[in-house]
Order: C-alpha cells, then structure tokens, then sequence
C-alpha cells in the first residue's frame, strides 16, 4: 500500500530541510551607520540584514535576524532558537561581547555551534575589549573585517552545515 503525503508534510519537511541560521545584534549595532563609522563603517544594520537574507536566500537558506538592546530579549531569542531547532548563530554580542556571561551561558546552555563577529579589530582598541566571554565557545571569531565579516560568517555556516548533512553525520530531517 502507497502513502499519499499531504502537499503541507511535504511542505513542511522540505522547509525543515533547509539550513537555518540566525542572525544575532548586541546592543546598540541598531545604530550602525549613523555614528562612529571609524569603527564600525557606514552600512546600516539593514544593509547588512539585507545582504545576508539574500545571500541565504541564494543558498536555499532560511535566514532570520535579530537586534535588541536588551541582554535578556537576547537570552530569550537563543532559547526561542533552540526550540526552532536553529542549526547556526551568527552573533555580535556588541558590548556584551566583554561583560555577559549569562549571554555566554544561553549559547553555551542551547549548545547551538556558533561564529562570534566583530565589525571592529578588538585587539587593535582598548584593552577592556581584548576579552570576550565567547570566544572559546566559537566555533570561530571574526574581528576587524568590517560588515563583509558578516557575511563571511554566514558562508562558513552555510558550508558548514552542508557538510554535516552530506556526510549523514547529523540530522537529515528534522522532528518537529
Ligand atoms: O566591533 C564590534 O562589532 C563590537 O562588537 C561593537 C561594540 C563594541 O562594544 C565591541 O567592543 C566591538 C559596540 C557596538 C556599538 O555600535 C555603535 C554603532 C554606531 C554608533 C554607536 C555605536
């Protein structure tokens, strides 16, 4: 006996297959563009939101973003991620990069592999900014390449995860 699937299971399952990556702002990266851009150069946060939902959008990706100034609407999104069975963080923890170990523990408790992006070189400022809460838990750390570290961050990812999937090792469909 053949079992007919419902177009919306396989809808589903072919939504669940594509890779899911967030995106994740620290406070005050909502104000990219306007300010300092010695530092932090003149994209805007929806330039660099836009160019990374397309380039997921060209990669068969589902890509979502998300800014707050707010350590704990932080904390709530990485644990909302979990549930959603996100498969990568891309983060710029922002200044809580130096300060928040409860941001460290939401990525450390989901166990979510993620990279750490700086649009800044941390090590070239000042010395509070050389220590990061997350780095040892990165998969990797990109500091100092301007807005294209975002989206060298998301490539890594991408790639990463296909890799995972063509060689079986993890999930090929997820339950949900
Ligand atoms: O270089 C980076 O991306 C940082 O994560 C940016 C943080 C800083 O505290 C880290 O040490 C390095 C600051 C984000 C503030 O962004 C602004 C953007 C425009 C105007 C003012 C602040």
């Amino acid at each position: 006996m053949t079992t007919k699937r419902s177009s919306r299971a396989v809808a589903k399952s072919a939504t669940s297959l594509r890779p899911h990556v967030l995106v994740l702002h620290g406070p005050n990266l909502n104000l990219l563009g306007s300010r300092e851009p010695r530092h932090y150069g003149l994209a805007t946060l929806e330039d660099i939101n836009l160019a990374l939902t397309r380039l997921g959008e060209a990669a068969g990706a589902h890509v979502e973003t998300f800014q707050n100034n707010h350590e704990g609407a932080l904390i709530d999104r990485i644990h909302q991620a979990a549930l959603d069975h996100v498969d990568f963080i891309v983060i710029n923890p922002a200044g809580y990069t130096h300060s928040s170990v409860a941001l460290r523990d939401a990525l450390a408790g989901t166990a979510i592999p993620f990279v750490e992006v700086h649009l800044s070189n941390i090590y070239a400022r000042e010395d509070f900014r050389h220590h990061s809460y997350f780095s040892d838990l990165a998969v990797g750390v990109i500091s100092g390449l301007g807005a294209h570290g975002y989206e060298l961050a998301l490539e890594f990812a991408l790639r990463h995860l296909q890799n995972r999937t063509s060689h079986g090792s993890q999930k090929t469909e997820k339950a949900h």
